[in-house]
């Protein structure tokens, strides 16, 4: 497993890296297949692996979460105007508008940082085709009510699922909730393939469209139906993730127990909150807001920790909606705004050894100035 090098900088994730030595027969069977990808061998048992593990009925891999998503939108035919969040990783928005759509910038919850569901009603036009929340940090959308607001004005769903690996709501995978949900398997998520991602769907076909657009839209040899993408998954990273998926409830044991160590040693620290997680997540993220009767702003904070080689991350800091591609479509946006000023995520991995962990609360609660 992974060994922090004491004199490299502590990021805020590092991936999970099972022993090499287990990866060399999957590498020894890619080569004796000599099949690399096209829905080779391990790309079909990772399919049928993580559906049993996640608890869902239909997965289908991707190259990435980014072109995941690009496939997910054109498999739901959407048009005009799709109501999402402006708060989360700028590839949410970019996928509408790759994709030729308007991203209609909602604010979000103050408590779970997720599209404010009571606030989308008002957003939707008659150019409205769907609804693109995002499970951020891993933290469940109000999954029900925007079913129900879904349905009420005849909108698709699609959930930016690429935090939400392995995270449960109501007794089942979150990634059952809407039309499509999208994960991504990149390096620095809590599960990978290196690159990767995958749309979750509920039935065979809609899967069996939505490989064959991910395949160029070829149906057989002579049959090409649909105008699609080269989003398949290679098998070294097919092969990587059954092998990590060995190991990801134990890491995931230790990140809860990283999780239970913020919140009790950041519980008293005035000015300092830490932002609720849900029963059922995954520990993928560890956000703190920093409020103004801490006594450094947020940005000094951060620098704080970079001199002492803690590398936090402002995520999701600016906000997409400030972004030049973005700022003619931004709303008045305060909950957004206020959450991305105060935001800083903090190290949190398996391996992030707990005297780190430590370290981080120190630092935070100003004992080094003691
Ligand atoms: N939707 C949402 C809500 C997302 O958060 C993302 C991706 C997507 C869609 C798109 O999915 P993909 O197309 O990526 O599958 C990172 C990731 O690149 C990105 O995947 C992720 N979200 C986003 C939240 O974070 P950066 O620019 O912050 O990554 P970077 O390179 O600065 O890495 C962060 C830290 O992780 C580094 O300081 C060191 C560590 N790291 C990183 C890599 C790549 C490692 O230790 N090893 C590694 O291999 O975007």
């Amino acid at each position: 497993m992974n060994v922090q090098n004491k004199d490299s900088p502590i990021q805020v994730t590092r991936p999970l890296l099972p022993p090499l030595e287990e990866f060399y027969p999957y590498l020894q069977q890619i080569w004796d297949n000599q099949m690399l990808t096209n829905n080779g061998s391990f790309h079909q048992q990772l399919e049928q692996a993580l559906c049993e593990y996640l608890g869902v009925r239909q997965v289908s891999l991707f190259t990435n979460g980014t072109i995941a998503l690009l496939t997910a939108l054109q498999a739901l035919q959407l048009k005009g105007e799709v109501i999402t969040t402006p708060y989360s990783f700028v590839a949410t928005a970019n996928a509408l508008l790759w994709s030729g759509l308007k991203p209609v910038f909602v604010d979000i919850d103050p408590v779970t940082l997720n599209l404010d569901a009571t606030l989308i009603e008002a957003a939707i036009t008659p150019q409205t085709t769907a609804l693109m929340p995002v499970h951020c940090y891993g933290y469940p959308c109000d999954v029900a009510r925007i079913q129900e607001i879904a349905d009420r004005h005849g909108l698709k769903v699609l959930y930016d699922a690429a935090h939400a690996f392995g995270v449960s709501a109501d007794g089942g995978s979150v990634l059952n909730h809407g039309d499509l949900s999208v994960l991504s398997f990149h390096a620095t998520k809590v599960f990978n393939t290196f690159e990767g991602g995958a749309i979750i769907c509920h039935d065979a076909e809609t899967k069996n469209h939505i490989d064959s657009l991910k395949n160029f839209g070829i149906v057989d040899e002579v049959t090409v139906t649909a105008c699609g993408i080269n989003g398949k998954m290679n098998e070294i990273s097919a092969a990587f993730g059954l092998l990590q998926l060995k190991y990801y409830p134990c890491a995931k044991q230790k990140s809860q127990a990283i999780d239970a160590r913020y919140r009790q040693g950041l519980a008293k620290v005035e000015g300092i909150h830490c932002v609720p997680g849900a029963e059922g997540g995954n520990y993928s993220y560890f956000p703190i807001l920093v409020g103004s009767t801490y006594p450094l702003s947020r940005d000094a904070l951060y620098q704080k920790l970079r001199a002492h080689d803690i590398y936090a991350r402002r995520y999701f800091y600016p906000l997409i909606s400030d972004f030049p591609m973005y700022r003619e479509m931004a709303a008045a946006l305060p909950v957004a705004r206020k959450i991305a000023a105060q935001v800083i995520c903090l190290p949190i991995y398996s391996e992030l050894e707990p005297d780190w962990a430590e370290r981080i609360i120190a630092l935070i609660a100003g004992q080094d100035r003691c």
